[in-house]
């Protein structure tokens, strides 16, 4: 038997390209937790988790992550049987309530490593990728509309991204109707747009939020009120055209479940980090499909290592209504991944090659390590 021998990780700190206006933080870095599960045969699986402003977009930090890792996921499924995922997943979830985000990054090393072994894509293991290039949307959140126009105008000319979220909430719904507004009028039939409140809107201000919203066309709406308030978004969802999207309210299979039954949402924005790892993910997607709801590849802004594990499972789904948001990668100024994803012609494309598909620049990681000595300092702050 191939055991687990030892969990090792690392909290690695990237800085962003610019900073991320979202409505609870502005991100300046991105804090992410490496995981490297080492196997008794010698071979390593790894796997990312990322949360997103600190502790101010959900109940993990990076910290919390590499903790909850090393303190109690590590003891209990040291020396299990490494190519049984599914026991060592389910004797994660046993004893670690919540934290799905540190359970998704070792459930993506055990992948990882049981792909390498097997010499096959985790997406094979899966039942097999039917898409080797999904469409992948990108960020407007510098905090100014010129800004985002001309980042948006600069995608659509590199053929990158034709399909933008605005990050929206933190003004008022008015101002941010204008702004939405006329980054719609400047870009045209040429893009898509979406939104995204992350839970900062009222229902107040998410009736008149959605009217106007809708009225100047945006295509669909994430998340615009609190995670709990799924009677709410249900009644928000059927009363106008606009589609609405769940994201912070799915956190697993009984949440899809719950608002799928409740018709709260059109759309839901499925996260291999927020559902539990890419098993629990699958679930969620299995509800999504059997209740027509349209489906979207959400990030939690993972690096290459995280990004490439949700493109495995993605890339085995029918139908992407929504496409995916899987840019984790380009917000950084650097990348970790020896050879980084491939974005081109409007779409991520899945790596080749055995597990996730990706393998780590050791000397990159050792940079940005969080604590590394460096000639210029990543600040640590959201
Ligand atoms: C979220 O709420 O969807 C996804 C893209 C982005 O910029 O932030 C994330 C989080
Ligand atoms: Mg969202």
């Amino acid at each position: 038997m191939i055991k687990i021998d030892a969990i090792k990780t690392q909290i690695v700190d990237l800085p962003t390209i610019r900073g991320h206006v979202l409505s609870m933080a502005t991100m300046t870095v991105q804090s992410i937790v490496l995981v490297e599960v080492c196997f008794s045969d010698g071979s390593v699986g790894i796997g990312e988790g990322t949360a997103i402003g600190g502790l101010s977009y959900g109940a993990e930090s990076p910290e919390s992550i590499q903790s909850a890792i090393v303190t109690y996921i590590a003891p209990a499924i040291t020396g299990m049987d490494g190519d049984n995922v599914n026991a060592a997943r389910l004797k994660m979830e046993k004893s670690v309530m919540g934290n799905p985000i540190a359970r998704c990054a070792v459930e993506n090393a055990l992948w990882d490593g049981l792909g390498q072994r097997l010499n096959k894509p985790v997406a094979a293991l899966f039942g097999g990728a039917v898409h080797s290039g999904m469409e992948v949307a990108w960020t407007l959140a510098s905090g100014n509309s010129d800004t985002d126009i001309a980042e948006a105008l600069e995608m659509l000319k590199l053929r990158r991204h034709r399909q933008f979220k605005l990050k929206i909430g933190k003004r008022a719904v008015q101002d941010d109707i204008a702004h939405v507004g006329r980054i719609k009028q400047a870009l045209g039939d040429a893009a898509i747009i979406t939104v995204d409140v992350n839970q900062a809107w009222d229902m107040h201000a998410a009736r008149w939020g959605l009217k106007g919203l809708q009225e100047i066309g945006v295509a669909m709406v994430e998340q615009p009120i609190p995670f709990r308030q799924r009677g709410d978004l249900a009644r928000l969802n059927q009363q106008y055209e606009i589609s609405v999207m769940a994201d912070e309210a799915l956190r697993g299979p009984a949440d899809a479940l719950n608002h799928a039954r409740d018709n709260a949402a059109d759309a839901f924005a499925i996260k291999i980090a927020q559902s539990g790892g890419l098993t629990r993910a699958q679930e969620v997607i299995a509800i999504g499909q059997a209740a027509g709801v349209g489906l979207y590849a959400g990030t939690m802004l993972e690096a290459g290592v995280g990004t490439a594990a949700a493109l495995q499972l993605f890339s085995t789904v029918d139908k992407l209504r929504w496409g995916t948001e899987l840019f984790g990668p380009l917000l950084f100024k650097d990348d970790i991944l020896t050879t980084p994803l491939r974005y081109a012609d409007f779409q991520v494309h899945l790596p080749d090659g055995p597990g996730c598909g990706v393998t780590l620049d050791h000397d990159k990681v050792a940079f940005y390590r969080r604590g590394a000595p460096r000639l210029q300092p990543v600040k640590a702050s959201v």
